[in-house]
């Protein structure tokens, strides 16, 4: 027998899109127990509300969300909002019992992630950070066969995140669609949005990363702020650029920039084991390149792996062999993850927990870029 499972949304940005699709189309592609409802939107622009609920389904509208989530007939919040309502959100959903999905990165430091894996813990409540990369099947794939130990030791883990969306002077801060600008409302730039998603990967591929060095820059130093008409200082960083060890004795080299012109969402990273390497790239999400010292010398080489076979993850949920999947699905696979764990008693991760993981790697990176030196995480 399905049981309902009925969701609250706070938030209709881009990344409510993203959810609301994952939401709803889930149940059609994997077989859960759990099967979403998508009972609430909630958003202080009532007109922008209402017509999310009609584009998606929604079965109601609402414009204060304590209000929402002191609602019966809520099982599970959606946290769609700028970092900086993360934490009080979370806290009061877990005080009112219900479970929690939030957007990464789980809040604008980790003093505050803290308290919120507290009271995730307290309540019990099931609870996940949308750290979506990891869903993707390639990715994924590549998780296989690094657990599967086909790499052997590991040397070197490297990530980028590159856009060029901030370049323009003028851009102006704050408010709706631009408050990753503010630092106010973001905690960080690039830190916390862009390399917080190759840290996560990383973390998950690779295990804990012990210490960091890092360099930030903003190259936009003042900018008009939405909210108070007024032009205010850069608070963000712009690009930052870090080394760091890895606890199983890798090194890893990371950057993310919203300066590099061309580049729109430029994912990659690369791992270099004593026995072979891997590498991705979003903007070819489907493919996994390997190169396996152990294949017979004459056709050794990079290996190109489409992952689009059944027995790939997720793959056997979709289509035929051979078809491509893109962006969207890495949710899906998120929602059916989380599903199962309702189902099992096995959490889907990145928990709160992990997520706060990341975050510390972050602090650490923007506490070595400020101080100029090498930055244990704490
Ligand atoms: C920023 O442009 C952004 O949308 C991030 O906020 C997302 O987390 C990332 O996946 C894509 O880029």
């Amino acid at each position: 027998m399905s049981k309902p499972l009925n969701i609250g949304m706070i938030g209709y940005g881009f990344m409510g899109k993203a959810h609301s699709n994952a939401y709803r189309r889930v149940s059609n592609f994997f077989e859960t127990e759990y099967k979403p409802v998508l009972k609430a939107i909630c958003a202080r622009n009532e007109e922008a509300a209402q017509k999310f609920a009609d584009t998606w389904g929604y079965e109601s509208v609402e414009t204060d969300w304590r209000k929402m989530i002191a609602r019966d007939d809520i099982d599970a919040v959606d946290i769609c909002v700028p970092n900086n309502l993360h934490k009080e959100i979370a806290i009061a959903c877990a005080e009112a019992g219900k479970m929690i999905l939030c957007e990464k990165p789980i809040a604008l430091n980790s003093e505050e992630g803290e308290e919120m894996c507290e009271a995730v813990e307290k309540a019990g409540v099931a609870n996940m950070v949308w750290y979506n990369y990891r869903r993707v099947p390639a990715v994924t794939f590549a998780k296989q066969i690094i657990e599967r130990g086909d790499l052997g030791r590991i040397f070197h883990y490297r990530a980028n995140f590159l856009q060029d969306w901030t370049i323009a002077e003028d851009l102006p801060q704050g408010g709706a669609a631009l408050w990753r600008l503010d630092v106010k409302a973001a905690g960080s730039g690039v830190t916390g949005d862009l390399l917080a998603h190759c840290i996560d990967t990383a973390i998950w591929l690779n295990g804990s990363i012990d210490n960091v060095t890092a360099m930030t820059e903003t190259f936009v130093k003042e900018r008009m702020h939405n909210e108070t008409g007024k032009v205010e200082p850069v608070g963000i960083d712009d690009a930052c650029a870090f080394l760091c060890r890895f606890g199983n004795g890798s090194m890893g080299l990371f950057e993310s920039t919203r300066y590099a012109r061309g580049h729109k969402a430029l994912y990659t990273f690369e791992i270099n084991g004593e026995n072979g390497s891997l590498r991705w790239d979003l903007h070819d999400l489907n493919r996994l390149e390997y190169f396996n010292h152990g294949d017979e010398g004459t056709v050794r080489g990079w290996r190109t792996i489409h992952v689009t076979d059944g027995d790939h993850p997720y793959l056997g949920n979709w289509w035929v062999p051979g078809l491509c999947l893109g962006y969207e699905h890495s949710f899906v696979h998120q929602v059916a993850d989380f599903l199962k764990g309702l189902e099992t008693g096995e959490p889907a991760a990145p928990t709160f927990r992990d997520a706060l993981e990341t975050q510390r790697v972050c602090d650490a990176v923007l506490a070595s870029a400020e101080s100029g030196s090498w930055t244990d995480v704490g």
